[in-house]
């Protein structure tokens, strides 16, 4: 069985795991957000495809779910006696290699696909990671501060503002010229079923949707295609989503992300994404229009959880 999905970091991943151990012999491909990406010291790195790829390949740090285990922070003490910042990007000496290689790889040449695989060669994730497109795109977010209205880095608003200023705008830079990295419209138009894991729908699978191409190729695809609501009870599980739907008017509640990625039975221009929406018990009787949808516990707490949870998406799908 082809499965395909769109993921972003921490939820993504997670499920992804679920998936991966739901379905061992399923040929998985992850279409990962690189909207996150960011260069910083002239490193290329990319949190959300090495989240995946670590998450899957053993090496995550269990306690922070982002960057590697056993992680010491030396560099970046050094970096901060010198007073060269940012400060607020924990960057990890192991990690470190990581974008070390991938910013080599890429003055050389190579496309964000290419450096990808050779990375996971040595992380082995058990799927295919493409990262949602091979040009550069970056999530910024619109604010008002003491410095008045300017747009600043999604990171820098996510980690060092803790998403407290209000987002006034989130926009995708370079997204509209962007295309689709190689094997990533095909990946959606063959699979068997495509999944939309509990990623941040705005600033994750929102920013792979806003690649030209790929929101079509989901809408058009012959496969099922199910979502998995990454809010419970009309809060995120983790993270600040709430700031993220608000900044693009959407109510934090299972139901209106769910209204918000629509129904692909809907006609016309309106023609949403989703076949079911998979949402957790505490919010059973939600409704989408022109979508299955099924409550569930939802709560990622452990491996076996995590797999109830894909099953219940695959059911739901019909595959
Ligand atoms: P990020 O890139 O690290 O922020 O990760 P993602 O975008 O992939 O996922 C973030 C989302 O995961 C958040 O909005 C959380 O609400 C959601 N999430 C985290 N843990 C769980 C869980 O156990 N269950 C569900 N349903 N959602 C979760
Ligand atoms: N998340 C944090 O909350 N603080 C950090 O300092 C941080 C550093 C970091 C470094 C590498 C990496 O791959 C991920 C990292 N993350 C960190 C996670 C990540 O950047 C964001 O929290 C998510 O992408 C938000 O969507
Ligand atoms: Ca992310």
């Amino acid at each position: 069985m082809k499965v395909t999905a769109l993921a972003g970091g921490i939820g993504g991943a997670r499920f992804l795991r679920g998936v991966k151990a739901a379905l061992p012999e399923a040929d998985v491909t992850v279409i990962g957000n690189t909207g996150d990406d960011i260069v910083l010291h002239r490193l290329n790195i990319s949190p959300d495809l090495d989240t995946v790829m670590y998450t899957l390949g053993g090496g995550i740090s269990a306690e922070r779910g982002w960057g590697r285990e056993d992680e010491t922070f030396t560099v970046a003490a050094e970096l901060k006696e010198y007073g060269v910042g940012p400060d607020w990007f924990g960057l990890g000496d192991r990690d470190l290699a990581t974008h070390l290689v991938r910013t080599q790889m890429l003055a050389a040449g190579y496309p964000l696909s290419e450096v990808t695989a050779a990375l996971c060669q040595r992380w082995r994730p058990g799927v295919r990671l493409l990262p949602m497109s091979d040009d550069r795109v970056e999530t910024h977010v619109v604010i008002t501060d003491e410095q008045g209205r300017r747009a600043i880095h999604f990171q820098e608003w996510w980690l060092r503002l803790r998403a407290g200023v209000p987002a006034e705008a989130i926009v995708s830079v370079g997204a509209a010229d962007a295309k689709p990295a190689p094997g990533v419209v095909d990946a959606i138009a063959e699979a068997d079923v495509v999944l939309l894991p509990p990623s941040n729908p705005v600033v994750s699978v929102g920013s792979i949707l806003a690649v030209p191409g790929i929101r079509d190729a989901v809408r058009d695809t012959n496969a099922p295609v199910v979502g998995v609501s990454p809010i419970i009870g009309g809060s995120p599980v983790r993270g600040m989503a709430d700031a993220c739907l608000q900044a693009i008017g959407v109510e934090t509640s299972a139901e209106a992300v769910g209204r918000h990625y629509g129904s692909r039975a809907t006609a016309g221009e309106a023609k949403g994404l989703l076949d079911g929406w998979l949402v957790d018990t505490v919010d059973a009787g939600v409704t989408v229009p022109g979508a299955r949808v099924v409550a569930r516990p939802l709560l990622m707490t452990d491996l076996d959880a995590t797999v109830a949870i894909v099953r219940a998406a695959l059911e739901l799908s019909g595959v």
